[in-house]
């Protein structure tokens, strides 16, 4: 079973000793997100801000809830030290074990009620999380709840929000996501707004669903079940028909305009820069807030190494392996490492090649080209083993033949750094993939062999060697 609620997972990470708790005054302008910042590019703790500047001590704030391998493992109840290929292959496993949730009459997320007419968001510490942001930033670490206008579907998504003024917030769901989609198919041509609920700190498993690549009409809320091991609980809000996890520390229940957009932006993004000016977005207005009595607001120090690097790592990754297990691709093992920005991903194959490497590049961007970078790998490479992976691409990827480069127009990733803004209003862009793979035709004669002791020495040598190096204690 995983921790039932965000307390005792930050309990759990707390024994681990993978957060750090700080009773002194920190300031929500850019000082706090600024410590979560350093934390992730430094590969250090959580924080839990007890004392916030301006704000009385029963709001509180948690930095970075999963921004390590370490932290996701306790958020899926298993040991901070379990092993990287251990945590994906347990992920892989209990996304296919889908739980529904349980509908309950109420819960800790209703514990403070605060009516529409009451709403004031810069009651909340919400934090100015980097300098230049384009405003203060609220849903960072969120779960957004909408429902599809025409069917039962529910969507869960994570989708950030800035404080357009008391009652409003602006948000980027990027229009191919699946609130998106569901606002501008469903809800713009009835002329309808669209009820959603930005849910904050609810249980970590139901954050990772909403993160993770998921199918369009899958119901976010079965894949936490599934994750957690156990049903989700939850509670209907206060003034719209959606349902969200009954221990929530927060839940901002508002309406999408379906008629109106606001400026938002920019912001420190995923990819680790700030790229871009402020731009058009959807605006919603905030009908009612509900919350735990002192309620933790959670903040993702969005940039290198934060919080979507592990989620979308390990979700992205399986999907990526699912895809092109699907389409008939040799695959054994997909990883998308932190350090590339979500634009990396290495995907090993049982046999390489050209037409390969074209049908791997051309499968991962029909549809949301995310990555722009694909090194393959013979299967002898561990994924995982980022050295392994550098040694085979320096060296087995052909400069000219090895480099294969896909481009295409209307569907590339606008947050890409290295493209220009032409690029960019165009969603025009490119991906390439690094065929780093012997050419299946070379005779085995004549592939070169690897100089590592699995590869180079008898078995009976480095069953030798194995022994004494550990008898030696090392
Ligand atoms: C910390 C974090 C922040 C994110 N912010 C956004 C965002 O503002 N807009 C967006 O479109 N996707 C954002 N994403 C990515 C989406 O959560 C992800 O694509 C997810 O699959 C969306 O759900 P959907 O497939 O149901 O649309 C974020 C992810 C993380 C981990
Ligand atoms: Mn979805």
């Amino acid at each position: 079973m995983a921790h039932k609620d965000f307390r005792s997972f930050l309990a759990a990470i707390q024994s681990s000793g993978d957060l750090v708790t700080i009773d002194d005054q920190v300031d929500w302008d850019q000082e706090l997100s600024g410590i979560g910042r350093l934390s992730c590019e430094r590969n250090g703790p959580a924080f839990m801000f007890n004392n916030i500047k301006d704000y009385t001590p029963h709001w509180r704030i948690a930095t970075n809830p999963i921004a390590t391998w370490r932290r996701l493992a306790v958020g899926l109840n298993l040991p901070a030290d379990t092993p990287l290929r251990d945590l994906y292959q347990t992920y892989a496993e209990r996304e296919g074990n889908m739980i529904p949730p349980v509908f309950v009459k109420d819960g800790p997320c209703k514990e403070v009620i605060i009516s529409g007419d009451k709403v004031n968001l810069f009651d909340l510490p919400v934090p100015m999380v980097h300098e230049g942001d384009g405003g203060r930033y609220l849903g960072t670490w969120d779960l957004v709840v909408s429902k599809d206008a025409n069917t039962d579907w529910v969507n869960w998504g994570m989708y950030r929000f800035m404080i357009h003024n008391e009652r409003l917030l602006t948000g980027y769901p990027r229009p191919t996501s699946h609130l998106g989609k569901m606002l501008l198919e469903g809800y713009v041509p009835r002329g309808k707004p669209m009820p959603i609920a930005i849910v904050i700190g609810a249980d970590l498993p139901s954050h990772i669903a909403a993160a993770a690549t998921f199918r369009i009409a899958g119901n976010e809320a079965d894949l936490a079940g599934g994750l957690g091991g156990h049903p989700i609980d939850l509670v209907k809000c206060e003034t719209s028909d959606l349902f969200v996890p009954a221990s929530s520390e927060i839940v901002i229940e508002a309406e999408v305009y379906w008629d109106r957009i606001a400026q938002e932006g920019p912001y420190g993004e995923y990819p680790g820069y700030r790229s871009g000016e402020m731009g058009n977005a959807i605006c919603a207005r905030v009908t009612a807030i509900t919350h735990r009595r002192n309620p933790i607001l959670t903040l993702d120090t969005t940039g290198f190494m934060d919080s979507s690097a592990t989620t979308t790592s390990i979700s992205g990754a399986i999907a990526i392996k699912r895809r092109l297990e699907k389409y008939g691709v040799p695959v054994v093992d997909v990883y998308i490492p932190p350090e590339g920005g979500v634009h990396l991903a290495v995907v090993s194959v049982r046999r390489g090649g050209a037409a390969i490497a074209q049908q791997v590049v051309e499968l991962l961007t029909a549809r949301r080209a995310l990555m722009s970078k694909i090194i393959i790998v013979d299967e002898d490479v561990d994924v995982f083993n980022m050295s392994a992976v550098i040694h085979a691409f320096a060296t087995k990827c052909h400069p000219d033949r090895g480099t294969h480069i896909h481009r295409y127009e209307g569907r590339a990733n606008a947050l890409t750094p290295a493209y220009s803004l032409e690029e960019r209003v165009a969603r025009a862009g490119a991906t390439v993939a690094f065929d780093s793979t012997w050419p299946p035709e070379w005779p085995r004669e004549s592939t070169p062999i690897r100089a590592t002791l699995d590869a180079m020495y008898s078995p009976d040598v480095q069953k030798r060697v194995l022994e004494r190096y550990k008898s030696l204690g090392l």
